[in-house]
């Protein structure tokens, strides 16, 4: 296996900006052909339900069965399968459930409500969703983890339903993700994917009830067709490939680092791994490192090609410019590899997950640290978040005047609405003028 030649950037360079520009430009434009056939199959979900169902199946899946509610897996199965798994297989899976439960359920939010001084009550309501509907995909990229960390936040905010949909091409079941949904709580699994999926949760069919939002990753059709349902039901977002970035004063074992950044790597060719060291030698050895290591992994080729295309090794002059270039970066996962990682993460504003000190590898953090791995990514950590219980839970105003707030407040709605020539508006306040405020 040849070498792997990686970018090399220097902060002190003046064409920096624009070698980190290109850096993080991916493809990531519309194929209109796609969109016409999810299109379609969106449509033919939405009108023929069911029956559309069972011939996308057939047609992408290879899956001939005679009704939808064949392609259910009752809790009876889902119970199966986890009896079936390897047993370490098992108790992984709870074990990370639980810490991830103990870690959501802190972000449980409370209804408030507070009164002014006219007596009038003023509040928040808040409602977990009725339905949350959960797309697993099958295939390379199906993770048992986001089950996980998709179906507790969902659970812990109080969802009634959790409805998930995994597509099983030409019947084969993973049974780690069927596990996976007993133990995260998921109500109900439907074998079914792709678009015909999302349409199938966003319209609803005969048997696949519809749900007010739908989250998880997929391919190039899961995702369009999440955009092209997004309005009728809510959608968590479209992941774009996975990130890491390290920031690293250069005392941390070379190989950790290296293996930190295969770790991303590996997911798919387009993700994308960077360090970033004020320690000229440390990055000659992380790259030392780095293709020493790779002829050893089993996703050697996706990680030769990922970190071939897409990695990078930035040299800056001190940890302060290393939290500056990775804040212009918004990295999905930030490991702070340092001495003292509580001063330099004061200095980090965007970043969907930041994991302290040489010991905290960011794959405890896909698995079994508690946070949920579904993170924002491409820079979208500059305005987004993890997801979390708060997507699964909405918010209702609540208003209740006093007739002493009403006369009051009364008042000066009148004046605005007649302002904005909206007499109905106003009259609707005046009739509640009924002299409370002049107490
Ligand atoms: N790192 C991925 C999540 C994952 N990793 C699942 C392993 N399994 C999210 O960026
Ligand atoms: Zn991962």
């Amino acid at each position: 296996m040849t070498d792997v030649s990686i970018k090399r950037l220097n902060a002190s360079q003046s064409d920096f900006d624009s070698a980190l520009n290109t850096l993080l430009a991916w493809d990531d434009s519309v194929d209109h052909q796609v969109n016409e056939s999810v299109r379609h199959i969106l449509h033919e979900v939405k009108t023929r339900g069911d029956q559309a169902v069972l011939e996308f199946t057939e047609k992408f899946d290879r899956l001939n069965v005679a009704s939808v509610s064949e392609l259910e897996m009752d809790q009876g199965r889902l119970q199966q399968a986890l009896d079936a798994i390897p047993q370490d297989q098992r108790i992984g899976l709870e074990k990370a459930a639980e810490r991830i439960r103990d870690y959501h359920e802190r972000q449980n939010q409370k209804s408030w409500q507070y009164e002014d001084q006219d007596g009038t009550v003023l509040g928040q309501k808040v409602t977990p969703l009725d339905r949350a509907g959960l797309y697993v995909p099958g295939g390379k990229a199906a993770y048992p983890s986001s089950v996980l960390m998709n179906a507790i936040p969902a659970k812990v905010a109080g969802v009634s339903e959790v409805v998930m949909v995994v597509p099983t091409p030409d019947g084969v079941v993973n049974d780690i993700v069927l596990a996976a949904a007993a133990i995260a709580g998921v109500d109900r699994v439907f074998t079914v994917g792709g678009a015909q999926a999302v349409a199938a949760l966003a319209y609803g069919t005969e048997t696949i009830p519809p749900v007010d939002k739908i989250v998880g990753p997929g391919n190039i059709f899961v995702a369009t067709a999440k955009r092209e349902v997004f309005g009728v039901v809510g959608i968590d977002m479209i992941a774009g490939p996975s990130e890491i970035l390290v920031i690293c004063d250069g005392k941390t074992d070379p190989d950790w680092i290296a293996m930190d950044l295969f770790s991303q790597a590996e997911h798919d060719e387009q993700a994308q791994s960077i360090l970033i060291s004020p320690d000229a030698g440390f990055l000659d050895a992380v790259e030392a490192s780095i293709n020493k290591l790779l002829p050893t992994m089993e996703r050697s080729e996706i990680i030769a090609e990922s970190m071939g295309s897409r990695a990078a090794l930035i040299q800056v002059s001190n940890l302060s410019e290393a939290a500056a270039v990775s804040n212009r970066i918004a990295p999905e996962h930030l490991e702070l590899s340092v001495e003292d990682p509580e001063a330099l993460v004061e200095e980090i504003r965007h970043a969907g997950a930041i994991f302290m000190g040489r010991y905290t590898a960011e794959a405890l953090g896909d698995y079994c640290a508690g946070p949920n791995h579904v993170l924002p990514t491409s820079g979208t950590a500059r305005f987004s978040s993890p997801l979390g219980v708060y997507d699964f839970q909405k918010r209702s105003s609540l208003i209740g005047f006093s007739a002493k707030g009403a006369d009051r407040m009364g008042r000066v709605a009148s004046v605005l609405a007649r302002g904005e020539g909206l007499t109905a508006h106003a009259r609707s306040a005046e009739y509640r003028i009924t002299g409370g405020g002049d107490e």
